[in-house]
């Protein structure tokens, strides 16, 4: 039975993964910090879950998930390192505070939680998605604290994958997703240029079908009713 690490798995796209996972037959370590949301998920799974508080911009919180996760599994095989927050204006008038928060969960959060993990999926040989944005390789006005946040995340999986060879990154780059993000409410229309949660795991069930000795380093996916840019 293989082992998965959803972070951000309350709402939106890491929900969707994990519930992909499962159908897939991982069994799933969860973590983020609204706890009831993760519990009537577990509860809605049929597999092994394991779920438990996790504040990815807090180091202790960090290395609190991945002790107990890895105590309870023995090991992890894929990491899908996926909390993010974004918080938008332009770069004179966005507050201190909103850019730091995005620093911390959005960048600093990812290199923790690949680190906390790291030996373990070295050992197993295992695959790290980190869940980045189709925006972290260009940007746009409004958008230059969140677009440098995830430009460095970027950055840190792709360090990450030249310094340890033997586990496989995938830099998972969504378009616009129509969930909690950024305070918006999901239920929008398709023809307004969200892809659904549901097709971004679908996305990824596809790559993870690949044989291992395929190395998918970078996948970015949009609805088409999103205006192609680079
Ligand atoms: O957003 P949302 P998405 N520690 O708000 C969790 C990227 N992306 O699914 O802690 C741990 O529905 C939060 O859980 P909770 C985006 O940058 C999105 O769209 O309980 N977890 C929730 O489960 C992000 O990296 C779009 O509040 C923390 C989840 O993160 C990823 O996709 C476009 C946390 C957020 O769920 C998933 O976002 C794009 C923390 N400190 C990239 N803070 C898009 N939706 O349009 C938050 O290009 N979470």
């Amino acid at each position: 039975m293989k082992v998965a690490v959803v972070t951000g798995a309350s709402k939106g796209i890491g929900r969707a993964i994990a519930e992909m996972l499962a159908d897939e037959g991982y069994s799933l370590a969860l973590g983020a910090r609204s706890i009831e949301d993760l519990k009537k998920l577990a509860e809605g799974l049929e597999t092994e879950v394991f779920y438990h508080y996790l504040d990815v911009s807090r180091p202790e919180s960090v290395d609190d998930f991945a002790e107990r996760a890895l105590k309870h599994f023995g090991g992890v095989d894929l990491l899908v390192a996926n909390a993010g927050v974004g918080y938008f204006g332009r770069l004179e008038e966005i507050r201190g505070e909103d850019f730091e928060k995005m620093l911390q969960v959005n960048t600093l959060g990812l290199w923790r939680t690949v680190k906390a993990f790291l030996p373990s999926l070295k050992k197993r040989k295992g695959t790290v998605v980190a869940v980045t944005s189709d925006v972290s390789a260009r940007v746009f006005p409004r958008g230059g604290a969140y677009v440098a946040t995830k430009w460095a995340a970027r950055a840190l999986v792709r360090t990450f994958q030249l310094e340890n060879p033997e586990v496989r990154f995938l830099e998972l780059r969504p378009g616009a997703v129509d969930t909690h993000f950024a305070g918006s409410r999901p239920g929008k229309p398709k023809e307004h240029g969200f892809l659904k949660p549901e097709e971004v795991a679908e996305a990824l069930r596809c790559l993870l079908k690949l044989p291992s000795d395929v190395r998918v380093e970078e996948l970015m996916l949009r609805s088409v009713y999103q205006k192609p840019e680079y």
